[in-house]
């Protein structure tokens, strides 16, 4: 258990934020009110400290050592694996590849996937509202490998058509890629329903889990997807490390992304062969201290009651999205019923932009702009939005603070 002070089903946001340094500064004079939380999240000091006593007590080279410390490095290494497969209850470690993050997961996927799997005339799904890291390296494996790009579409409210995607589905469905939580609308996808429906086609389901798993538990085994990827930043942990979910059915099947050091068993100059799964896939050093700050940041979200804590983040966005829908002239961007973590707003004939920067005086983060999502803009009739997105650590107090600032920041330039 942790130390997390809870009375019943209470979440003491405060003895949270204690735990995380960052939070306690100012920023023009105010205290900092973080609200770009999609972006990337804060680290708490386990994290930072993990990461700190790798380098001071074992770093070393994993794999090859015979030495002490190449053998604690890649002991901390390999056991991280079997954790974070534990903690997305994966049915095997094996089939966890540690990479730098969501976009090269998805890359990864998209080529070595491509390459053995993708042919002339195939065709790949994807959605209205993907990230460009779900919708760019497809457009590369169809232009290298001949396949099509299909796009289930979003209505109004930015609720995926679900009808449309079944009607999309068919034997030239080669995979169905799919983000679980839109990271500029929050929307909350059914990717239970999407996988299961592909899969009576036999058609492989990767899901983009970037916004998913900093805010509700993922059970892979359940979900039974075929590759889930996401960041380990979004996750409190650190920059540059991430994870490919694959079944080894595929994974086995896939060729290396990218080849070089460990990846290898055998290297002559008219043949190579490679290694099983997952070191198949890690070519090179890999971010040893990356993965023992991400094994440490998913064993501090372990470490909550989940159930509690999504109560208290869905309580807050509740909060947060009735305060800003009585500002008048404000107008939320993704109002389904089923949403995660963000708010996109528009105000008046304010830009963006200058709602970011006017904010960012009271000290207060948010995201201003397209959300690398400029098709799901378009769709929109806008060239972007402000966004505030929330995590375990934000407080009422701070959704309070955020009303109050876009007041000002409505009376500034509509006075103006
Ligand atoms: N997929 C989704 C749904 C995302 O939100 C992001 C990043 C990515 C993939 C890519 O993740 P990366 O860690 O590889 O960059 N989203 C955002 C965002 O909303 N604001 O900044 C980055």
């Amino acid at each position: 258990m942790n130390d997390i002070k809870r009375t019943n089903s209470e979440f003491d946001v405060e003895s949270v934020r204690e735990k995380f340094p960052i939070l306690h500064q100012t920023v023009n004079g105010q205290p900092l009110v973080y609200l770009d939380n999609a972006a990337t999240t804060q680290k708490p000091l386990e994290v930072i400290d993990s990461i700190n006593r790798y380098y001071t007590q074992i770093n070393s080279n994993i794999h090859r050592g015979v030495h002490h410390l190449s053998e604690k490095a890649t002991e901390a290494y390999e056991s991280a694996r079997i954790n974070i497969a534990n903690f997305i209850n994966a049915p095997s470690s094996r089939e966890v590849i540690f990479v730098r993050g969501g976009t090269e997961a998805i890359n990864l996927v998209a080529h070595s996937f491509g390459r053995k799997f993708i042919n002339p005339g195939d065709e790949i799904l994807i959605t209205a509202m993907e990230h460009h890291a779900n919708i760019v390296p497809w457009q590369l494996a169809c232009e290298e490998f001949g396949g099509m790009l299909k796009v289930v579409p979003v209505d109004d409210k930015g609720v995926l058509d679900y009808t449309a995607f079944e009607k999309l589905l068919s034997e030239k469905t080669r995979l169905v890629s799919v983000v679980h939580v839109s990271n500029a609308l929050g929307t909350i996808n059914p990717i239970k329903k999407i996988i299961e429906k592909a899969h009576t086609f036999d058609i492989p389901v990767l899901v983009d889990g970037a916004q998913s798993v900093p805010h509700f538990p993922i059970d892979i085994t359940a979900l039974d997807c075929d590759f889930f990827v996401f960041s380990g930043h979004k996750v409190f942990g650190p920059t540059g490390i991430g994870i490919l979910y694959g079944k080894e059915k595929w994974l086995d099947a896939m060729p290396p992304y990218q080849g070089g050091g460990d990846m290898i068993q055998k290297v002559t100059f008219e043949k190579t062969t490679y290694k099983k799964i997952p070191e198949k896939f890690e070519a090179g050093t890999p971010h040893i201290s990356g993965v023992i700050g991400l094994e440490k940041a998913l064993n501090f979200l372990g470490n909550f009651d989940r159930a509690t804590l999504m109560k208290y983040e869905n309580d807050l966005l509740s909060y947060a999205t009735e305060s800003l829908n009585s500002i008048d002239g404000l107008h939320i961007v993704g109002t389904s019923p089923n949403k995660s973590g963000v708010i996109s707003f528009l105000l008046d004939s304010i830009h963006p932009h200058d709602i970011g920067t006017f904010l960012d005086q009271d000290g207060i983060a948010i995201r201003a702009g397209h959300h690398c999502a400029q098709p799901l803009m378009r769709q929109f009739g806008i060239s972007g939005t402000a966004r505030a997105s929330f995590s375990l650590y934000n407080s009422r107090e701070e959704v309070d603070k955020l009303h109050d600032a876009i007041i000002k920041t409505k009376k500034f330039f509509l006075s103006n």
